[in-house]
């Protein structure tokens, strides 16, 4: 086992934290994030033991969708900070260990881009081909459209223009022509613009659309190979900058954005297959669909990883489960149709539909922890957060950061009616009851497990490096998963059921891997004999570590 190589590929062991600064902490009262306030907060973040950040969009945006449609790729949204204070925080970060990325949003721009509202005024214009651009309305499959029921079409009229341009997303979100050399150049640019300012890399949104091939005309554009070719590039410039990938597609389609057996394209993706196969297995408390899951899973080049989530800022989605898994689901996690969004996920977070049972919770995570990857909280799941049904579709998510008993949960100083997102206002679940504050005082918080299981998987690269085995066992309720690296072995075992009960697995190598380490959880553990017995409570979950 060489230990240097965690350093060297360092998003495989990685601990990611996303957060978006325009909800996390307000620095000056106006009711917006900021980075001023972002900054202050890193202590948080350093205590939970997280090792990289990732940025939701900060860059100057109408915010029609959240900051996803840009219409400055450089520089930052005024209402966030300024350049300078970007900076600040970027060094805080870095002096506690933390790199940071970013979102990177080039698929599409937001309809007031100055180089959109030049391409759609002036055929002669440089930027006229930035866009893609139809005389007429292309036949188009309804199945495609990924806003169903808030978007008709992905092709919209733009009378300036006398054409229809290509909108994946919203209509105010026109896509890029990335077949086209100069927006690929800018890109290139944008990229090497925040490398040099010090991001770690990008989180690069909504990939298949970005690579894919409108014209019909091959010019010589190739996806795979300018993908490669942008990996190459952001390696030159920065040695070690990551390109994490959002690739929401089956295992062997989400495989060629790796790069196939290359593996040269993108570092990282992060895993919606799993983390549908684990939203099934939760809400049925059967670890069936987590067997099926890891069985097609695809080995990946050495270097490149698995970005493992549970909830992440957008609905829960659940598209690639059968039209009975996903109603099996929405029933036992969200029944109510305004729980529900694009007839494919749920708006909500993991303590609400786990009915605010904190072993549940617990067993969640460590669950998703145990996984071959890297594992991504989203900001406000180390204390439990819930959603805020009252703020509209995937933003329900995205309320204000908890951070103590105070007025709007302490993430401003101004008047409630002020704030840029209302506060989760559930008694159940509002800053009186749920607060990072609080949580960090009590030993026995929900948060101090999660800063516990946090730290332990970062001490155990054999779970990202190392090569894992599902462990058969009689119980259905029971996830077992041995993960071995050299002389390393760490074997994670999760009761998703409510029962209390001891589990036996073979283990025939057992006697040469050593004492059984218990490392996380409770119950008793003993080897005798080639058989690991281990207690567990209900919901209960064990990491069981061996050093040769
Ligand atoms: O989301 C992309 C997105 O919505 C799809 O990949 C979707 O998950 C899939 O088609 C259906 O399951 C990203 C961001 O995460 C989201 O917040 C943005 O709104 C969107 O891109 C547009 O930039």
């Amino acid at each position: 086992m060489d230990i240097s190589r965690t350093s060297d590929v360092w998003w495989k062991n990685a601990i990611f934290y996303c957060l978006d600064v325009e909800t996390f902490q307000d620095g000056n009262g106006d009711g917006v994030g900021d980075f001023v306030g972002l900054t202050r907060r890193l202590d948080h973040l350093d205590r939970l033991g997280v090792s990289c950040i990732w940025l939701m969009p900060f860059y100057p945006s109408p915010n029609q969708d959240d900051g996803y449609d840009i219409t400055d790729y450089y520089a930052i949204d005024p209402r966030l900070g300024t350049m300078g204070e970007f900076v600040e925080f970027l060094r805080a970060a870095n002096d506690r260990g933390m790199r940071v990325i970013a979102d990177l949003v080039v698929n599409h721009t937001s309809r007031e881009h100055p180089w959109f509202q030049s391409s759609r005024s002036d055929p002669s214009s440089p930027y006229r081909d930035w866009y893609v651009w139809r005389d007429e309305k292309p036949e188009e499959d309804a199945s495609s459209l990924v806003f169903p029921g808030e978007e008709e079409s992905s092709w919209t009229w733009d009378a300036k223009a006398g054409k229809y341009y290509l909108h994946r997303f919203y209509s105010h979100q026109p896509d890029l022509n990335v077949e086209h050399g100069a927006v690929r150049d800018e890109i290139r640019r944008i990229v090497g613009f925040w490398l040099q300012l010090g991001l770690s890399g990008f989180r690069v949104d909504a990939v298949p659309f970005l690579l894919e091939q409108m014209s019909t005309d091959d010019k010589g554009f190739a996806p795979h190979r300018w993908l490669r070719d942008l990996r190459a590039f952001i390696n030159r410039r920065s040695g070690d900058a990551v390109l994490l990938g959002e690739v929401n597609l089956d295992y062997p389609d989400v495989r060629r954005f790796f790069g196939d057996e290359d593996g040269d394209e993108l570092h990282m993706c992060l895993d919606f297959n799993l983390n549908q196969a684990m939203a099934l297995a939760i809400a049925r408390g059967d670890s069936g669909p987590l067997v099926h899951g890891l069985r097609h899973m695809p080995e990946l080049a050495e270097d490149d990883g698995w970005a493992h989530f549970l909830r992440n800022h957008d609905e829960w989605s659940l598209d690639k489960l059968t039209e009975a898994e996903r109603q099996e689901v929405f029933a036992v996690f969200g029944p109510d149709p305004e729980m529900q969004l694009f007839g494919r996920g749920l708006r909500r977070r993991m303590p609400t539909m786990l009915g605010g049972d904190e072993a549940r919770l617990r067993m969640a995570y460590a669950l998703m922890a145990s996984m071959p990857g890297a594992p991504v909280i989203f900001y406000g799941e180390e204390i439990g957060m819930a959603e805020n049904l009252e703020i509209p579709g995937r933003l329900a998510v995205r309320a204000p950061m908890q951070w103590e008993n105070a007025p709007n949960g302490g993430f401003s100083s101004a008047s409630a009616d002020q704030l840029h997102r209302p506060v989760v206002s559930d008694p159940k679940y509002a800053p009186a009851k749920v607060n990072a504050a609080d949580q960090q005082d009590d030993a026995g918080s929900f948060f101090h497990f999660m800063e516990r299981l946090l730290r332990r998987r970062r001490e155990c690269p054999e779970i990202s490096f190392g090569r894992h085995s599902v462990l058969p066992m009689t119980e259905a309720e029971v996830f077992a998963i041995r993960h071995d690296w050299d002389d390393r072995t760490l074997i994670a075992i999760v009761n998703l059921g409510a029962e209390a009960r001891t589990v036996t697995c073979a283990l025939p190598d057992g006697a040469a891997l050593g004492k059984p380490r218990p490392i996380l959880g409770d119950g008793e553990v003993s080897l005798k004999k080639g058989q690991l017995t281990v207690e567990l409570e209900g919901y209960g979950l064990r990491w069981i570590r061996f050093e040769g």
